[in-house]
């Protein structure tokens, strides 16, 4: 069962001064991530704006994604959407591609059953041949997960691992020493160190995009026993995710981005620009922290 580590950006969605998504932008992206460490991608999550997207863009931002990679990182595409149906065909899609896995979070608007959402991933899983990947993330999709749920979906050996995007930390101990051959992703970055005391070997995060090298180090400093000096750094990454709430994370990490000199673009209508006054206060934190 291929494991996962290391350091995932949630990629945002590049878009051009028309709103289109931005091919170079994805580019530039990437290598910026790769630059700074990062082993992987996740691609058309939360951060990406999936849910923003047309089904069409949510294939085009793949294939940009997979060309630009090239084959020097894994790819994991979350193909979530409402129905089973729909699902299995960004699946097939996405393996056709090339990635190493996907990710799906629970259909959601309707609420399902649990013996539902087991079969949709079940049926998920049996539709393609590469792993699937459970997408937690209860505050975004409205459904919590008990452990014993997580039990289920794992029963079934494709289903390879967990993105867990929740403050769960009981439910995050459970799973980690029931299932030490998965893949559980920190889906939290503040909480990666916490995360990472309790084993976890891999993160997925939207501020993995601008400022990946953080968290790298901090895995680095962990291999070394040094978790003093690992506390500092997520110390710094705090207080930058603690101010991108306070604007909005996605806009944030795009306005960040920017700052940075990769431009990708706002966020999808009905998310507002930010603000002047919310950018020089993003802009001042960042500095702070040795982000620019
Ligand atoms: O991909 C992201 N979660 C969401 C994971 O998008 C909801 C996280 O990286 C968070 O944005 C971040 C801030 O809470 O941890």
């Amino acid at each position: 069962m291929k494991k996962f580590r290391g350091i995932f950006p949630a990629l945002v969605t590049p878009f051009d001064e028309n709103g289109k998504i931005h091919p170079g932008a994805v580019e530039k992206l990437i290598e910026s991530c790769l630059e700074k460490g990062a082993s992987g991608f996740y691609v058309g999550g939360s951060t990406g704006e999936s849910y923003l997207l047309s089904v069409e863009e949510r294939r085009f931002m793949l294939e940009q994604v997979m060309k630009a990679v090239d084959g020097r990182a894994d790819v994991i595409a979350n193909i979530g959407l409402f129905s089973t149906e729909q699902g299995v065909e960004l699946a097939k899609h996405a393996e056709s591609l090339g990635v190493s896995a996907v990710s799906s979070v629970p259909p959601f608007y309707f609420p399902f059953t649990l013996d539902e959402y087991v079969q949709y991933y079940n049926d998920l899983a049996d539709s393609v041949d590469i792993p699937v990947i459970i997408y937690n993330i209860p505050a975004m999709s409205g459904i919590t997960f008990q452990t014993e749920d997580i039990r289920r979906f794992f029963s079934n050996e494709k289903i390879i691992g967990m993105k867990h995007t929740s403050y769960d930390l009981f439910q995050l101990e459970r799973v980690l020493g029931e299932y030490p051959e998965k893949s559980i992703f920190c889906g939290h970055d503040e909480l990666f160190l916490s995360a990472s005391v309790l084993g976890v070997e891999a993160g997925i995060g939207s501020t993995f995009n601008f400022m990946a090298e953080k968290f790298v180090r901090i895995q680095k400093l962990i291999s070394e026993n040094r978790w003093q000096e690992a506390s500092v750094i997520q110390k710094e990454a705090n207080a930058v995710i603690e101010a991108l709430a306070k604007v909005g994370v996605f806009k944030g990490v795009k306005a960040a981005l920017k700052l940075q000199g990769i431009d990708c673009g706002d966020c999808r209508r009905p998310f507002a620009p930010l603000e002047k006054e919310q950018e020089k206060f993003l802009q001042e934190v960042l500095e702070q922290n040795h982000c620019l």
